[in-house]
């Protein structure tokens, strides 16, 4: 597997169902220094999800940014994706890794020190601590935040990358990578901002600040 840079995921947003607007963003991020994209849609249907997927795919190969799917391993191997994000519910890591193979990235989502110590997140090529701050954005399923002190708590148990995600934005970005965050995954703070492509451009020049990256 390629080095993969995880320092600043756009996380796609499922509350744009307007395609030309939803990928023009995608694009700007892609412009403005997004490393990982990963596609998250929790509401659409399967032929909806898997024809933006395809979209993706092409807009970041054009990039040669990498791309991972959220949950779907049907749509990740349909359009033979980089790889996939999955939850604590989603298909077990093990199932997960065996239908991908070994070429594929897995990031874990993890709530609590106790999932990251666990065999799953040790074996998956990164987690994410999710979330890390309160946000608006995801609503339902979302445990309580873990916040900076969390982040230490499992930096020093976890040796892969970290992900950090929920409620991030340019004030907070340099706490948690000077805290041991490996990159920050980032919905609305790109998504919901008038120029997103300078959005993400000023995210990716604190996260080149830090010296972690
Ligand atoms: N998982 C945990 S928090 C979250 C997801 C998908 C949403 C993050 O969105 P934002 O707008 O960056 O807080
Ligand atoms: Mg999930």
């Amino acid at each position: 597997m390629p080095k993969v840079d995880y320092a600043l995921m756009y996380v796609t947003d499922d509350s744009i169902k307007d395609d030309n607007s939803f990928f023009s963003i995608l694009e700007a991020s892609l412009k403005g220094g997004a490393t990982i994209i990963q596609l998250r849609e929790k509401t659409c249907d399967t032929q909806t999800f898997y024809q933006r997927a395809v979209r993706c795919k092409e807009i970041c190969e054009k990039y040669n940014v990498p791309l991972l799917i959220n949950d779907r391993l049907d749509i990740a191997l349909a359009i033979d994706a980089d790889g996939v994000h999955i939850g604590q519910t989603d298909m077990p890591y093990a199932i997960a890794r065996t239908l991908l193979g070994d070429d594929k990235i897995i990031g874990l989502s993890v709530s609590t020190t106790e999932q990251a110590v666990a065999n799953d997140a040790q074996q998956a090529d990164y987690i994410g601590i999710s979330p890390i701050f309160s946000t608006n954005t995801k609503t339902t399923d979302l445990a309580k935040p873990i916040g900076i002190s969390g982040l230490k708590k499992i930096r020093e148990l976890y040796a892969k990358p970290i992900v950090c995600i929920g409620g991030i934005d340019k004030n907070n970005t340099r706490d948690l990578m000077d805290n041991g965050a490996d990159g920050i995954a980032i919905v609305s703070a790109i998504s919901k901002t008038d120029n997103p492509e300078e959005a993400t451009r000023e995210l990716k020049n604190i996260l080149c600040k830090t010296g972690t990256n």
